[in-house]
């Protein structure tokens, strides 16, 4: 269950992060349809736990498989997943099937009005009650199966996905997604249950909805969350035939390289070479909503133009599933979206140049990045070719001759005649611009019958990279 199903030649998968319903609906018909975004990760749709202060971070914790949360209702949830479907864009959900909520001080009563007891591992609202889960215990050693697997990551209720009950309840819960035209999962804690089981559940679902455009016997997409530095007991081995798997390692060092910390010249093996899953297996992404909280080396929007150099090299380079995310602003790990004095979830607003202004960051509708993801649509399916580099940070290449791209990584201006590939003509740079009726309004290259083009990236220019492809010909 590797297939995405995307639509014509799109391929990116944004991560509107705790988004609400309507406003995925919008953006979907204004913004990611016309731009080509292949689909959309959404945050979890079911009922949830209400915390103080709302952090983002509630809704992992699940109450009940009503689908109503701070993001919408299900008629909501419906119309969203119409709407975009009909525009070409995908609607991923992010499914809790590992655990429901954790503790909490008597009776809980979650975002679609039902009551939970918690502390007693009580669900009426499922039903789950205490025969559905193993005994409780901790996590202590990251490394030891069973704890990872039987015990309560950070205290959340483990549900027993070996029984028929619970696996009926979750089947019931995804089929009911796919129903209303969802195009696949992103499983959540999924190194936390056992793969057998995992399985079984893969297996046991529905074909998606051919009533919203997908074509007979389809499967669901399955991304697995699997967090494997590469030295895990439970690895992402065992998952990646079921579905593809979070490829962290690419997070890690991408942000490695990006932040100086490595000559981008070794990237050009990256992939497979560096040792990460088969391209077709993995789910790649720069930064996710855990890891951009976390410091170190993974880079975040709080970098913009490391971050920006470091997406435009991850859509360029023709490997994995592309993920980018689109983050609201936050102090700590627990800052809520952004929300009105009623704690409800507010709109994201724009300002004339598209960019989001209240407190949404829309890495999205930044130009350089959604502009890689034209880029990567333009060049699908071909292979790269004529790397170059400096023997340290600047470096370029091709795909096949439908794109080039160049960037400097170095504290000194890259000024060269490089080949791009692309048949002789005059190209506009995407990232420091856009093709607008037919003029470049930002810098552009002449691209000579041998495929060499001028090349210049200062080091004070406003981004550190180039960008041209064949259907921003000027
Ligand atoms: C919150 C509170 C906790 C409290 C708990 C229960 O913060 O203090 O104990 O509630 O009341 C998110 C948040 C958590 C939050 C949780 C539930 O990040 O802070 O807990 O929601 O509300 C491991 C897992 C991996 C998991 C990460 C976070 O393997 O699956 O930890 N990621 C997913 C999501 C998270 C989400 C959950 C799972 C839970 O993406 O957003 O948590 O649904 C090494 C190991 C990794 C380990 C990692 C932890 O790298 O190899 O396996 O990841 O450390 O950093």
């Amino acid at each position: 269950q590797h297939n995405p199903h995307w639509w014509g030649n799109r391929n990116t998968i944004v991560h509107l992060f705790e988004w609400k319903w309507s406003d995925i609906a919008e953006e979907c018909e204004s913004f990611l349809g016309p731009r080509g975004f292949a689909g959309v990760q959404v945050s979890p749709v079911n009922e949830n736990i209400i915390s103080a202060g709302r952090p983002w971070w509630e809704r992992y914790q699940p109450i009940s498989y009503k689908l109503t949360t701070r993001s919408g209702n299900e008629e909501e949830f419906g119309d969203m997943v119409r709407r975009c479907n009909e525009v070409g864009v995908r609607i991923y959900v992010d499914v809790l099937l590992n655990h429901m909520s954790g503790d909490f001080d008597g009776v809980a009563i979650g975002t679609a009005g039902t009551e939970a007891e918690p502390s007693k591992k009580s669900f009426p609202g499922v039903p789950f009650s205490a025969q559905d889960f193993p005994p409780s215990c901790e996590i202590t050693d990251w490394n030891n199966r069973f704890q990872v697997q039987q015990c309560e990551l950070v205290g959340l209720k483990d549900l027993d996905q070996s029984s028929d009950w619970v696996r009926s309840k979750l089947i019931e819960f995804l089929d009911h997604l796919i129903e209303l035209g969802v195009a696949g999962f992103r499983v959540d804690a999924a190194k936390h249950m056992a793969s057998e089981d995992l399985e079984y559940i893969y297996r046991s679902l529905s074909d998606l909805n051919t009533d919203h455009g997908f074509p007979h016997n389809a499967r669901p997409f399955i991304f697995q969350e699997v967090i494997d530095h590469g030295h895990e007991t439970v690895s992402r081995d065992e998952y990646k035939d079921l579905g593809a798997v979070t490829e962290f390692r690419f997070s890690e060092e991408i942000g490695n390289a990006f932040r100086g910390n490595n000559a981008l010249r070794w990237l050009q093996s990256w992939g497979t070479g560096w040792g990460f899953l088969p391209s077709g297996q993995a789910l790649t992404f720069v930064d996710n909503h855990d890891n951009q909280r976390d410091a170190g080396a993974v880079l975040n929007y709080k970098s913009p133009r490391q971050y920006k150099m470091a997406t435009a090299f991850h859509l360029a380079y023709p490997y994995g599933i592309s993920r980018v995310m689109s983050s609201f602003a936050f102090d700590d790990h627990d800052t809520p979206p952004p929300q009105d004095a009623q704690e409800r979830i507010i709109s994201p607003e724009f300002d004339e140049d598209g960019a989001c202004v209240n407190g949404w960051i829309c890495e999205h509708r930044w130009r350089q990045i959604y502009a890689m993801v034209g880029f990567k649509n333009a060049v699908r399916d071909t292979e790269m070719a004529e790397w170059w580099d400096n023997g340290d940070s600047q470096i370029s290449f091709c795909r096949g001759n439908k794109g080039f791209l160049a960037v400097n990584n170095n504290q000194y201006d890259l000024s060269q005649e490089l080949n791009t590939c692309l048949p002789a003509g005059e190209y506009c740079d995407v990232i420091s611009g856009s093709l607008i009726n037919g003029s470049c309004t930002g810098k552009s290259v002449t691209v000579k019958d041998n495929g060499y083009g001028y090349i210049h990236i200062g080091v004070d220019d406003f981004d550190g990279m180039m960008a041209l492809h064949v259907d921003a010909k000027v």
